[in-house]
């Protein structure tokens, strides 16, 4: 984005900093492709032109509160303008009509009130300061007004405050389409209830965030013909199953084991449940509480959001009988038994296993067997094979991730059977929150499919941004011929080709029954040996790195081929189908005959694939709005900054990308007048003459020789860089060009 040529002695400038990503300085000499800068702190240094950016000394101290408003669109005053505003609490920043909200991490709850709504309402973005409201509101009037959908997406990183935006975003949405004075629940008031129960379930502490989902999540919300909301529909995507039976510190396991430990004593009585620290599947991890958390609290305001929602309390009564249950499932301990054969360790495991058994309504003799033991039917015979302890632990933990996604599925089912969807909509306004990019030091399978979503989103993303731009151009009626944008589709098809991406690759070796995570991995060597876009790691022998639009991951194979497979063992099966209560027998309907024999695997990477298609096509069928959630520092604290880390977010979530986009084409685009009041002393003999705004600022511009400009119906379009070629030529004129120089120095001294 740097203008070499329009870089000077005097030239005010931002230059790459070790600690701050940028600063600013002044241009002291220049020796051909050099610069000998001054920075602000009074440091001199020699750097390469192609390294420095000019820097707009006319930009207000309180930022602007529109990106395309900065005279020099490039990533320096791109980030110290954020900085700026997040200093003085303005956590919201415009990019044209994209809303970029730095996570303040404390409560600024005088910007959501109900009057902050109401003075929202039906205003013209841009009117008044940025906000998740204007964002909602310009989705609800293009809804009212065109009869077409819209989507909102909010993106960003774990922590970023995706969740939290998007719970602004429905309260508004709510509040705009609410029915007033209804009786009873209002759907309303069901789909706002249904984040908390969902949360409770899906929502748990990781390093990056104490409330992270660990689910995606597709709000729709429908309306009817006068705007009121008459239905919705929740769609969530792949929750992070390994979590329920595997937590390492600090992190916890899923809310509700927690809020259930902390649930009054007769149901603690009950569930013969007690402190947390006495189950294995919450006892991995030493971290228990949260700060600014109180478990008993929300374990009855779940309750209460389950009562919106619809969940009888009978239900109610199931679903924490089976989460208790999953707590005690973890404390079965195995030890060896006769030969490869494993039996209950202790009376302890004993009386956990009867505990199991009773919560989910089961024979205990059953779980035992179903827990110990594998049927394998071979054409010819049905063998009864022992597992040995380890196999049996193994066999546990799969039990209680099925039984807990099964449960979180039921959940969701629920909620969007209870609200109801309306089948006369017109139009819907849907509401994306999916887990952002990640990149940790062991990459899974998870990471893979979090990060095949981002790639979805971001193509998304791109290909609208571009063509917004480029609908301007067609309304100003400039001269312009399409220009192609930076595209990852190459990234995506290395991951989704059919035949030959990764992910069939990964059908393909699962369904193959000797293959290992190490001949799936080679055949990746092989396949994408010349592929830009992967890069086989030295040495290694199970990894490999794909090159993402946001940067390389390294990602682990070795549970890949597992995690892939979706596979409910007969035994667990058949158990829970047995179940005397409804609720346990229901989350395992039986298996139609023909699923049941064929024992054909079913790929939850190309099941996931399938989903975020039908996603994109949703999606592709709204008017999109996007929202960018910036994370300020990895300390989750207020007040902190942290220049580097933005910026790598800033290029990761592609809002740089975009401005890129922007400025290939004319970055700058000023209204006549504007142009006018900021450079009319070019040209000071226009003021004389009569002329035409159009007229006039032609003149202006070929009299400092500007070309390549357009000029549209009401505004000049520039292209990157000459906005600060006139402001050079007004400094000089000014004869500001040295005096600015001697006052840099002197404040410095
Ligand atoms: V993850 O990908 O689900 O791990 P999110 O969803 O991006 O992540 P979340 O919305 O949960 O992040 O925000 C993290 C925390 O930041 C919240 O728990 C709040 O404590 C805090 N936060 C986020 N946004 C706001 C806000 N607008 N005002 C105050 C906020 N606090
Ligand atoms: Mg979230």
């Amino acid at each position: 984005m740097g203008m070499p040529q329009d870089i000077d002695v005097g030239s005010h400038i931002w230059v790459g900093d070790p600690e701050l990503a940028w600063t600013d300085g002044i241009v002291m000499n220049v020796k051909g492709t050099e610069a000998e800068v001054q920075t602000g702190d009074g440091k001199m240094l020699i750097t390469t032109l192609s390294k420095i950016y000019p820097r707009d000394l006319e930009s207000p101290d309180e930022g602007v509160d529109d990106m395309t408003k900065l005279s020099y669109l490039n990533e320096p005053a791109v980030l110290y303008n954020l900085a700026t505003r997040y200093k003085i609490n303005e956590i919201y920043t415009y990019c044209g009509n994209i809303l970029i909200a730095v996570n303040p991490f404390q409560s600024l709850s005088h910007l959501y009130d109900d009057s902050i709504m109401q003075r929202y309402k039906g205003v013209q973005l841009g009117e008044l300061s940025p906000h998740v409201f204007a964002i909602a509101d310009v989705a609800y009037r293009a809804m009212i007004n065109e009869g077409k959908s819209n989507s909102i997406l909010v993106s960003g990183e774990s922590g970023a405050g995706k969740t939290e935006t998007t719970k602004m975003l429905m309260r508004y949405l709510a509040f705009l389409g609410g029915h007033a004075a209804a009786e009873g629940r209002t759907v309303e008031q069901q789909v706002l209830e249904s984040n908390p129960v969902l949360e409770a379930f899906g929502n748990a502490k990781t390093v990056r965030n104490n409330n992270s989902s660990r689910f995606g999540k597709f709000v729709e919300i429908q309306f009817d013909r006068h705007g009121r909301i008459s239905g919705a529909a929740i769609r969530t995507y792949l929750l992070e199953r390994s979590r329920v039976c595997q937590i390492s510190d600090p992190e916890r396991n899923y809310h509700c084991f927690y809020l259930l430990c902390a649930a009054p004593l007769e149901e603690i009585q009950r569930y013969k449940l007690g402190d947390p620290k006495s189950f294995h599947y919450l006892n991995q991890s030493s971290c228990y509480e949260l700060v600014g958390v109180n478990d008993a609290h929300d374990y009855l305001a779940t309750r209460k959001a389950m009562d919106v929602v619809g969940i009888s309390e009978k239900e109610q009564e199931a679903i924490f009988r089976v989460v208790a249950a999953i707590l005690h499932l973890g404390n079965i301990a195995f030890a060896k038994g006769e030969e490869d054969s494993s039996m209950l360790q202790d009376d302890e495991s004993k009386f956990h296993l009867q505990m199991t058994a009773e919560l989910l309504m089961c024979d205990p003799q059953a779980l035992e067997v179903a827990l110990c033991e594998r049927v394998m039917i071979t054409p010819e015979e049905i063998i009864k094979r022992s597992l040995d302890p380890h196999g049996a632990t193994v066999s546990r933990d799969g039990l209680a991730k099925t039984i807990y996604s099964r449960l979180f599925d039921w959940l969701v089912n629920k909620i969007n059977v209870s609200i109801g969807q309306d089948p006369h909509s017109q139009c819907l306004i849907g509401v994306l929150d999916i887990y952002g990019f990640e990149s940790f030091e062991t990459n899974s399978f998870e990471q893979f499919c979090i990060n095949f979503t981002n790639e979805k989103l971001q193509q998304h993303f791109n290909q609208h941004v571009f063509k917004m731009e480029q609908a301007e151009y067609k309304n100003e009626e400039i001269d312009w011929s399409y220009v192609e944008f930076v595209d990852n589709q190459d990234v995506l098809d290395l991951l989704e080709k059919k035949p030959g991406g990764i992910i069939s690759l990964l059908d393909e070796a699962c369904m193959f029954p000797k293959s290992t995570h190490e001949t799936f991995t080679q055949k990746l060597y092989q396949t994408f040996k010349d592929h830009k876009r992967f890069v086989k790691p030295k040495l290694a022998r199970t990894e490999f790195t794909i090159v993402h639009y946001a940067g390389e991951v390294q990602y682990q194979s070795d549970q890949f081929l597992d995690k892939n497979k979706d596979y409910v063992v007969p035994e667990h099966q058949d158990l829970l189908s047995a179940s005397q209560c409804p609720f346990v027998a229901g989350l395992f309907p039986p298996l139609s005959e023909e699923t049941a024999k064929s024992g054909k695997f079913s790929s939850i990477g190309s099941r996931f694939k399938l989903q975020l298609q039908q996603l994109m096509d949703i999606l592709k069928s709204t008017e999109p709005n996007y929202i960018r959630c910036i994370k300020p520092n990895s300390e989750l604290k207020s007040a902190v900054f942290e220049n580097a880390n933005v910026l790598q977010q800033l290029r990761s979530g592609g809002v740089l990308e975009a401005i890129r986009v922007k400025c290939k084409g004319y970055p700058t685009h000023r209204t006549f007048i504007e142009f006018l009041n900021r450079f009319a002393i070019l040209a000071p003999e226009i003021l004389e003459g009569n002329y035409d705004e159009q007229v006039a600022c032609k003149w202006i511009l070929e009299k400092v020789g500007v070309t390549g400009y357009q000029m549209g119906k009401t505004k000049v379009f520039l292209k990157a860089g000459q906005m600060a070629v006139l402001d050079a030529h007004k400094a000089k004129i000014l004869g500001e060009s040295a005096k600015v120089v001697q006052k840099h120095i002197r404040s410095h001294l």
